[in-house]
């Protein structure tokens, strides 16, 4: 039979009720799908609005809870970081739901490639076997590996807005007092919780408001009778060059999205372009880079304990995000506590998206929301624009006042997520990040099964 139309929302239904669909049906999926991302690039382009997710692994209550939060497909567009699969108990129902949506809805919903969509990894961490189990034979398993092979390598997502409309959300109980910035204040970064309150709020320092300001006023006067260099190139991310002069529309560097990280085989986006992916994760080059390696606090390249990809330092981010004018690099892979991280003065952040990772972790899960932009605001700094001078963050519960170390419980729980970003003029596209945690539905009455020590594969 085949996989389309009605067969095909069925498929979609039963798998959200968390129902493995027979093996013929498995087949026909995997090949439409096979068909689709076989004509996408190795760096798939995506408009904003988009929502950034980072591992699942397996976690399918928790995926059903993602969508709860940031919303559902196709109504929300999402792009997908990779680890589907391996470690939780439902990495079959999690992967196909996954991939009905995409066959469904293909250009709402992107999925890239993770370390762990690789016969070698899932073989060992747990989708093997689970494939074996529902299904008495590893034919399921094999169509889905074939699959992988095709999954694209990174996305770049284009046309962000720099300041986030405002949520007109509750303040979360949590939060004793706020200081909110002034509505029309450029709003860089909100988190919200799994109940769309408001966490806390922080705006772009004003200095770069105002160099902002001065930059548009000066490119309104010079708007004739000599047309301004461009000094933008072309789309962002791309290195082309536009002739569009004297466009005061409102544009981010692009964000790159890869699951692990940069490789010192790849100086330019152009480069991943290049690679034949259609194959499985090699062991080492720059494909494996791309779904293995890991941002560190170090100068340039650092081997990585992982035994695969390698670590890399600031200098490495804001050299290739200014080469390929990016604004910021999304990147999954490694397990953060409190969801989300970012680093490198905001060059680079990290989404976690499996709360309670193995059901015993204990860790929040977030999601990245980036806006469309809409907004006709005039000038706003590219990835290799110019700095300003110091920042000035608003965050809500900041006048709680500090405690006797000069900095407030808030301000401390804000700079282990925001990391060397707290204070510094920055460059990113508006971030909205949605915290939720573990279902219920999955984390209770769970066996904690053999302790997992090795978090980091
Ligand atoms: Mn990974």
């Amino acid at each position: 039979m085949s996989i389309g139309g009605s067969d095909l929302d069925r498929a979609i239904t039963q798998l959200r009720a968390c129902k493995p669909i027979p093996e013929n049906q498995v087949r026909e999926l995997c090949y439409k799908a096979r068909e689709l991302l076989i004509e996408e690039g190795n760096v798939v382009g995506v408009d904003a609005p988009v929502t950034i997710c980072g591992d699942i692994h397996g976690q399918f209550h928790d995926l059903m809870e993602l969508f709860r939060v940031g919303g559902d497909v196709p109504d929300t567009n999402y792009l997908f970081m990779g680890d589907f699969v391996d470690r939780g108990f439902y990495s079959l129902e999690s992967f196909l739901l996954l991939l009905c949506l995409k066959v469904r809805y293909p250009d709402r919903i992107t999925l890239i490639r993770g370390n762990h969509e690789s016969r070698q990894i899932t073989t060992v961490y747990g989708f093997y076997d689970e494939c074996l189990r529902k299904y008495g034979s590893v034919n399921v398993w094999r169509y889905c590996c074939e699959v992988f092979d095709f999954l694209a390598l990174g996305a770049l997502v284009t046309g962000a807005a720099t300041s986030l409309t405002p949520t007109d959300g509750p303040i979360a109980e949590s939060i004793q007092s706020m200081d909110i910035p002034d509505a029309d204040c450029d709003i860089e970064i909100e988190t919200l919780n799994a109940q769309g309150e408001i966490m806390y709020r922080y705006a772009r320092n004003s200095d770069s408001q105002s160099s902002a300001a001065s930059q548009a006023n000066s490119n309104a006067a010079s708007s004739s009778p000599i047309a301004p260099t461009p000094s933008n190139t072309g789309p962002a991310g791309t290195g082309a060059t536009s002739s569009a002069n004297g466009s005061s529309k409102s544009e981010t560097g692009a964000v790159l999205c890869v699951h692990g990280g940069l490789s010192p085989l790849i100086d330019t986006i152009d480069k991943i372009r290049l690679l034949d992916r259609k194959q499985e994760v090699p062991h080492e080059g720059a494909m494996c880079d791309l779904l293995w390696s890991d941002p560190d606090e170090i100068d340039g390249w650092g081997l990585s304990p992982r035994g695969a990809g390698f670590l890399f330092g600031a200098d490495i981010v804001k050299c290739f995000n200014h080469k390929n004018d990016l604004s910021l690099i999304a990147r999954a892979h490694q397990l953060v506590m409190e969801g989300f991280k970012e680093m490198f003065e905001s060059t680079i952040v990290t989404v976690w998206s499996a709360p309670n990772y193995c059901y015993r972790c204990g860790n929040v899960a977030a999601i990245l929301e980036l806006g469309e932009d809409g907004s006709n605001a005039g000038f706003v700094r590219r990835g290799n624009g110019e700095r300003g001078g110091g920042g000035r963050g608003w965050v809500l519960g900041s006048n709680d006042g500090p405690n006797a170390n000069g900095m407030s419980n808030e301000n401390r729980r804000l700079s282990s997520v925001l990391g060397d970003s707290m204070g510094r003029p920055r460059d990113g596209p508006g971030r909205r990040y949605r915290v939720f945690e573990a279902a219920p539905q999955d984390s209770r009455g769970m066996p904690a099964k053999k302790p997992v020590a090795d978090y980091f594969l």
